[in-house]
């Protein structure tokens, strides 16, 4: 195992990479200085309606002007390495074309604030932001042109910066930009908020995702240093067993690999094809590629990143599939948002699947994010109390503890997120930081879970 070496029972590797992670959209602001211009995000946030209380990323926690307090936050939580994103249209404001060196001078400033303390970038090339150019001259996704413009920006940034960036994430989350950003028979509520027509064309937008993302890992080998470390962030979806017998395993890889989203995305992207039982399953709606474009989508990757949140629960079943997913009883934990139960497992779980599912058991995989919206309010000293997400986090980690224990390719932990910001739909209603931040002063104060996490780094166990 590549990284439980130096491992016992108790403590994670010495090599274990403990990070925070963020993205550009939710904690940049800034969105109209130094040349950037509209990604799809801008243009959603300000539609009436589309957003939780009106809220936009126009300043956001103001990290474009922060950046180095926010630095020195993560040196002193003792992580050495941080997950960002780079906003695409700050760089390339009309998504392809010239560089807009602002643009990408801010991302070397914040280069060399991490190479001061110590900490290692590693770098999303997209969390969501396109720019708003690509969405009205071809619907973005939607259509073909996509990966060539894709292919570009990863290549440029690669040239940019290709010298300093150790690690790289060519998309976060195909999924949910894909299931989410667009409906089928009803209006998306992410960016852009678009209603497709049918499943199909649900697809064909995911296909040209991966194969942007199979280009995208092309193109930045081509530019980066040699050792670089290129994948993907995703949330596939795990599902933990309800019991550990053979039979119920069996359902849950089951689950895993019929998954609409993980057999189309993920796995893929790591086997270089797709599984025939879906594409029967899905009735013409899964798309068709050539043996050229399977190629590209499977080209090998270093590191997979996983988001994980929440799963789901398989058990063996006398039905044609041969397994049910269990619904989710209504008193389930839930953490103080409404899709997320709390489902510790499903993160060992998911581990397990890339390695006895997809077949990858050297794959290294990170926890490129893990994390939830906490309910707790500051004591009269000013300190958020949030034990709801220590309890939530202590569970998650546990769970990986179990992956490195039994040998798992597990090399490292990256919470979502490092300070509260613009959760999408829900605007900043929802705090998921480790730090918390008021939006009125972007003062930053630390949480009790940022205490938490700093022991747990220090210890290098569940504390
Ligand atoms: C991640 O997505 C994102 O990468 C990150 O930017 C975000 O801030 C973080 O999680 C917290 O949400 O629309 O109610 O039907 C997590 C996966 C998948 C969770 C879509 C929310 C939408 C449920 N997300 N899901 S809903």
């Amino acid at each position: 195992a590549p990284t439980g070496a130096g491992a016992d029972c108790t403590h994670f590797p010495a090599n274990f990479m403990w990070g925070a992670a963020t993205s550009s959209y939710q904690i940049e602001g800034a969105a109209e200085i130094d040349g950037r211009k509209p990604s799809i995000w801008d243009t959603f946030a300000r539609t009436p309606g589309k957003v939780h209380n009106g809220d936009t990323g126009d300043v956001a926690i103001d990290h474009y002007h922060r950046f180095r307090e926010d630095v020195k936050l993560m040196a002193d939580l003792g992580v050495k390495h941080y997950r960002f994103s780079i906003a695409w249209p700050r760089v390339i404001p009309d998504g392809r074309g010239a560089l807009n060196a602002k643009g990408v001078d801010f991302y070397k400033r914040l280069l060399d604030a991490l190479q001061e303390h110590g900490i290692e970038p590693a770098v999303t090339l997209y969390h969501w932001d396109l720019p708003q150019t690509l969405q009205d001259e071809y619907r973005g996704w939607e259509d073909r042109r996509i990966v060539d413009d894709f292919t570009a920006y990863a290549e440029a940034m690669g040239k940019a910066l290709g010298d300093r960036v150790p690690r790289w994430f060519t998309l976060n989350e195909v999924s949910t930009f894909a299931m989410i950003g667009y409906g089928v028979g009803y209006p998306g509520h992410h960016a852009p908020g678009v209603e497709l027509p049918d499943r199909a064309a649900l697809h064909r937008g995911i296909f040209h995702a991966v194969l942007a993302h199979g280009r995208g890992v092309q193109a930045l080998r081509a530019t980066c240093k040699a050792d670089a470390q290129i994948g993907i962030a995703e949330n596939y979806h795990a599902y933990a067993p309800i019991i550990e017998t053979e039979e119920h395993i069996a359902a849950a890889h089951r689950a895993f690999a019929l998954d609409e989203a993980n057999a189309s995305i993920i796995m893929p992207i790591l086997t270089g094809r797709y599984n025939p039982e879906w594409v029967e399953k899905m009735n013409g709606a899964a798309p068709q590629a050539t043996d050229a474009e399977l190629k590209d989508i499977g080209t090998p990757i270093d590191i997979l990143g996983f988001n994980c949140y929440h799963g789901g629960y398989a058990q063996a079943a006398d039905n044609a599939a041969g397994f049910d997913v269990v619904p989710t009883p209504r008193a389930f934990p839930r953490m103080n948002i409404s899709w997320l139960t709390v489902t510790p497992e499903a993160i060992y779980w998911g581990i397990r699947q890339i390695a006895d599912v997809a077949g990858q058991p050297d794959l290294p995989i990170v926890i490129s994010e893990n994390g939830c919206a906490d309910a707790a309010e500051a004591n009269s000293a000013g300190l958020v109390r949030d034990i709801d997400r220590i309890m939530y986090l202590r569970q998650y980690l546990g769970y990986v503890q179990r992956a490195v224990r039994e040998g798992y390719s597990i090399a490292g932990y990256f919470p979502w997120s490092l300070a509260d910001n613009f959760e999408w739909a829900e605007g900043y209603a929802k705090r998921f930081g480790m730090v918390h931040v008021d939006f009125e002063t972007q003062k930053r104060t630390p949480k009790l879970s940022y205490h938490w996490f700093q022991e747990v780094i220090r210890q290098r166990r569940v504390v």
